[in-house]
């Protein structure tokens, strides 16, 4: 991989800026069908607009070049390309992203593009979803129409968008769809999440194209309040659990040893082939993607059984409790401040993360595709004052760059997200936006402080390389 400009941008995804959702050729998809469905209970709204960017997307990408930002993550909808989980390529689809492309040329953004980020036909997902192979097969297909018809545009490729956080979330937390509390069936769904995305970075190269593929993973600083051994233990656990089940795979084609010992100990791992092994080695990532929010502190497990629970309602207290039976449980650190949905404001854990994955990886490349955070944001006066997110953002920005000047490649970082879009099932009052959307007024758009402070400290990034 050629060293080219540091990416300096922000990131979205399909679902939760499109809108759209049954506009033109567009099929439906899981997130479509959950929001509609009496499932979609706690604060029951849906991605049906969104923030509009199926129609206001030069406006959007327009105002991310203005701020000083040269990159734009956004995911495409495999339902726009091809509806109804069929063959059919649509036009419309191609059409709309090849818009969005020509805007970011006109704006001189390079677009990163994602090609699944938790949206997928509604017809696979009835069939299955991850936990039926014949998805991996399905999306495959998919990537090759994407590569065919961007592939010469398009320079950074992204496969999967956090095989862990999704899968957490669908087969662990059980509050994204299909809502299921059983691990067994997240460690299947994981796997093929992975085979596709080995499967994709096949195709990919065969075309010989001159950009980079990799995956996004978000991964976490694993950390304890007590040094001794059986804390160790649980450090190393959830270091499997959260970031080696995704990284070891994607960076080094196989899973540990470590890793496979403890699942079989576990879970029939029936649907792991032996003709796997060579596409996970083939399907080696140019790049690794780190969505980088929070680290993770643990301690060992004592007793009860494994559940995970989250907080949706950004009530302030709920904690994001987890135990994982023989593996570990999260813990809390009283003297850490967090935001009202529990995450850790410690911008700290992404030196520490780099550090560790240059130890673990010490020659793939790393990009931030994610960090952000997510607030209560007050529109005071047509202004929003968001000085909590600034002093976030700079913190990470400042601990990132400090990693690189210990040795840390690092070659792009985006802000999540470009502007206010839905937050999965937190809705959309928990906002991560360097551009306020107010929805009650025609989705306006307004820039908040923290668009102002990224374009200079962009700006002093530059000046400073
Ligand atoms: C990441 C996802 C994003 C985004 C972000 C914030 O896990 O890739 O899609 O949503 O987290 O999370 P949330 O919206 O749940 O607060």
């Amino acid at each position: 991989m050629t060293k080219d400009k540091f990416l300096w941008g922000s990131a979205t995804s399909a679902y939760q800026c499109e809108g759209g959702w049954n506009a033109d050729d567009k099929g439906i998809s899981n997130w479509d069908d959950f929001c509609h469905s009496e499932k979609n209970n706690i604060n029951c709204v849906t991605g049906d607009v969104a923030s509009d960017f199926y129609h206001r997307y030069e406006e959007d990408i327009k105002l991310l070049s203005q701020g000083g930002q040269n990159a734009y993550r956004f995911s495409l909808a495999w339902t726009r390309i091809i509806p109804g989980g069929k063959t059919n390529v649509s036009q419309a689809g191609i059409d709309f992203y090849n818009r969005v492309i020509d805007t970011c040329e006109k704006y001189n953004v390079e677009p990163f593009v994602t090609l699944y980020h938790y949206d997928m036909p509604i017809e696979y997902f009835k069939n299955g979803g991850w936990e039926n192979r014949e998805t991996v097969e399905a999306f495959i297909e998919y990537a090759k129409v994407c590569f065919k018809y961007f592939g010469h545009r398009v320079k950074y490729w992204a496969t999967i968008n956090e095989p862990n956080y999704e899968t957490y979330c669908c087969y662990g937390r059980g509050n994204y769809p299909p809502n299921v509390k059983d691990l067994s069936r997240r460690w299947k769904a994981m796997y093929h999440l992975l085979l596709a995305s080995a499967g994709a970075v096949i195709e990919y190269r065969k075309l010989n194209l001159s950009g980079m593929i990799g995956i996004v993973s978000d991964s976490y600083s694993i950390e304890a309040l007590v040094d001794n051994e059986a804390y160790q233990e649980a450090i190393k656990n959830a270091d499997l659990f959260y970031n080696k089940c995704v990284n070891d795979v994607s960076v080094t084609g196989k899973y540990s040893d470590a890793f496979i010992t403890k699942l079989k100990s576990e879970y029939d791992l029936s649907y792991m082939k032996e003709e796997d092994k060579e596409i996970f080695e083939k399907g080696i990532v140019d790049y690794l993607g780190i969505n980088a929010y929070d680290r993770t502190l643990v301690k060992p497990y004592t007793t009860g059984e494994t559940g995970m629970v989250a907080n949706n309602t950004g009530d302030g207290f709920t904690k994001n409790a987890t135990i994982i039976k023989n593996w570990f449980e999260l813990d809390e650190d009283p003297n850490t401040k967090k935001n009202a949905w529990g995450c850790e404001i410690y911008p700290k854990s992404i030196y520490n993360l780099l550090l560790a994955l240059n130890a673990e990886y010490p020659k793939t490349p790393i990009i931030i595709t994610e960090n952000g955070l997510g607030y209560y944001d007050d529109l005071v006066d047509g202004k929003v004052h968001d000085v909590y997110r600034i002093e976030f953002l700079n913190g990470f920005i400042d601990w990132m760059k400090k990693a690189m000047e210990e040795g840390c490649d690092v070659r792009g970082y985006f802000v999540w997200s470009t502007m206010d879009l839905y937050s999965w099932i937190n809705g959309y009052k928990k906002r991560y936006g360097l551009v306020y959307i107010d929805y009650d007024h025609d989705n306006k758009r307004i820039l908040k402080d923290s668009y102002y402070w990224y374009k200079t400290k962009i700006q002093e990034s530059i000046r400073d390389e």
